[in-house]
């Protein structure tokens, strides 16, 4: 809990010079990352993205300090096997649409978490758009989706 508090200030620091985006545009809810199984380093990061927007926008890269790698994924089910495709070109956001990265489908990996993520930790994730725009989100972390309930919580 610690490294993670201090991992938030690191980065809000960092974020003073980062680009304000057209935050009424752009809403992004219900965020949480899961917890990572006893020995695994591998976690995902879920959320609801809104693009209130006439342009489409592509979610180009996403960063933590909490994970050596952070990477852009869609799961796939193919020939019966659950497989992760990273997203090269980042995920689409058509104008006016709201797209779900949620568990089974477009999720933001994070690989190599430095150390294990549990349930009550938060983790603070910052993604970036191709229009330039940066957002910061601080999510809670959960074993499993958090269905309606208010978990993102937007900082800044
Ligand atoms: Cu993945």
């Amino acid at each position: 809990m610690r490294l993670h508090r201090f991992i938030l200030t690191l980065l809000c620091g960092l974020s003073l010079s980062a680009t304000v985006s057209a935050s009424e545009e752009l809403i992004i809810s219900e965020g949480w990352v899961r917890v990572t199984p006893p020995g695994a380093t591998n976690s995902a990061a879920y959320m609801t993205i809104t693009n209130r927007s006439d342009t489409p926008l592509t979610l180009v890269a996403a960063r933590t300090s909490t994970a050596s790698m952070t990477q852009l994924h869609q799961s796939k089910m193919e020939m019966g096997m659950m497989k992760m495709e990273q997203q090269a070109e980042g995920i689409k956001l058509a104008a006016q649409s709201t797209l779900e990265l949620k568990p089974g489908g477009y999720h933001v990996m994070l690989m190599g978490v430095t150390s294990p993520l549990n349930e009550g930790d938060q983790v603070m994730l910052v993604l970036e758009f191709s229009d330039g725009a940066l957002r910061e989100l601080l999510l809670p972390v959960l074993s499993q989706s958090p269905g309606q309930l208010p978990a993102a919580t937007m900082t800044h």
